[in-house]
């Protein structure tokens, strides 16, 4: 436990004072369970052994088009940036890994990094590129498109970066790297659209033969934003046929809010597994379009139905079926440890309800074309409270009975506003 930012005793008092109730609800509930023919610890060993990295940027505040609110105490650097996300690891225990963002953070010894975060209790995740804005001191800008830009230079420079992260990486002990490009168009006319797919396949297998054996290049699709018109690699179909072009270490990643209103995400869940395409996930929600709100918050059900999913790939796996999950979310009116804790917790949640679900009862159903049935096997595990399930798993390997309860508490963001440096009034989305 060296390292870990907060108080092991303080944990472990706050867990005490709550130890008894929670027996008897996570008894209680293991009765009801045993009922419908599920052994409550078995559920809790898998839950248990589930985790979602935390994205480096999501420890800070995000912003909209419009403006960030920063918060005093808010993280300005990979290295606070990690201390945050040992906070969200030391009480959800479920979120053991940082999906870092490049050139964000960029440091001079990654080896260091490495070694920071592993005392922190952390290691990480997939890498994320970044050719949607420029840098200081870029020789060419990303402002006509990077991957597909018509100049070869600047598509050459977005390569460059890529095939970059993938070697910091490869330092940290990651083994992915997560490709999206905003490029696309606001005006009907404005670029030849099989031209620029064109382009991006190139690109992206120029990248695609840097990566190192046992790597996985995720191919990240979004709908819209920032071009509003068309975007290159807008959907799952188009993720797809890049990804079985490129070959088998590209595989594609889902975002949930990266679709149109309405979609079936769940549907595309399953159709990317039946096809060793399913790479990875960013966990989110929203209510109108790629919101960046917080997981489960708008519509837990909908998070249920894609865990259903990812619950029936595990138990019929297909080559290569590792996801590599993730939260993306934007933290603009919340502290953002706060919405990672409540996000991980929705998650963990949605994934035990699929358990849960009586699996011989459903496929049953499906197959004798019982419609009604079908649909309460997926209900009953849906309606049930799996709360003691999540704080149980969470105390046995070390966490906090009430995560946010318990942050509050320990004062962190407070002390944080007396030592670290205040961000600046900045704007727009990060
Ligand atoms: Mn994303």
């Amino acid at each position: 436990m060296n390292g870990q930012p907060l108080s092991a005793d303080q944990i472990e008092s706050h867990n005490a004072e709550r130890m008894e109730a929670l027996r008897d609800e996570y008894d209680s509930l293991g009765r009801a369970l045993g009922r419908r023919g599920v052994d409550i610890e078995a559920v809790k060993d898998k839950v248990a052994a589930f985790s979602v990295a935390l994205p480096s940027w999501g420890s800070g505040r995000g912003g909209t088009r419009f403006a960030k609110f920063p918060i005093a105490g808010e993280p300005t650097n990979i290295h606070e940036k990690l201390e945050d996300c040992a906070v969200v690891q030391q009480l959800s225990r479920m979120t053991p890994r940082v999906s870092p963002h490049f050139p964000w953070d960029k440091v001079a010894d990654y080896a260091a990094l490495r070694q920071e975060a592993a005392a922190l209790g952390l290691g990480f995740d997939a890498v994320n590129s970044n050719t949607f804005q420029d840098q200081p001191g870029q020789p060419h800008s990303y402002r006509n498109g990077s991957l597909t830009a018509t100049d070869a230079a600047v598509r050459a420079q977005a390569v460059q970066h890529n095939i970059e992260c993938i070697e910091i990486g490869r330092q940290l002990g990651s083994t992915a790297v997560t490709v999206w490009v905003g490029d696309g168009t606001n005006f009907p006319g404005q670029q030849d659209l099989g031209g620029s797919l064109d382009r991006y396949l190139d690109s992206a297998a120029q990248i695609y033969s840097a990566l190192p054996e046992g790597w996985r290049m995720l191919l990240e699709h979004k709908m819209y934003e920032p071009a509003f018109y068309s975007t290159v690699i807008s959907d799952w179909g188009s993720s797809i046929l890049a990804a079985q072009q490129l070959g088998p270490k590209a595989q594609c990643l889902v975002d949930l809010g990266h679709h149109a209103p309405n979609v079936n995400i769940e549907q595309i869940v399953a159709r990317l597994h039946r096809f060793g395409k399913l790479g990875g996930f960013h966990f989110n929600d929203s209510k109108y379009g790629d919101d960046d709100l917080d997981s489960g918050s708008i519509n837990p059900h909908q998070l249920f139905l894609v865990f259903n999913e990812l619950v029936e790939a595990e138990a019929n796996p297909r080559d290569g079926f590792d996801p590599a999950y993730m939260i993306d979310q934007s933290h603009n009116v919340t502290d953002p440890i706060e919405s990672m804790l409540s996000s991980a917790e929705a998650i963990g949640a949605a994934y035990a309800k699929a358990l849960i679900v009586d699996r011989a009862a459903l496929h049953a159903a499906q197959f004798d074309n019982d419609v009604m049935m079908g649909f309460q096997a997926l209900r009953r595990g849906y309606r049930t409270d799996v709360t003691p399930i999540l704080a149980l798993a969470r105390i046995e390997a070390g966490g906090a009975a009430d995560t946010i309860q318990l942050y509050r508490q320990s004062g962190w963001r407070e002390r944080k506003a007396q030592e670290r440096r205040a961000v600046g009034l900045g704007a727009g989305i990060v």
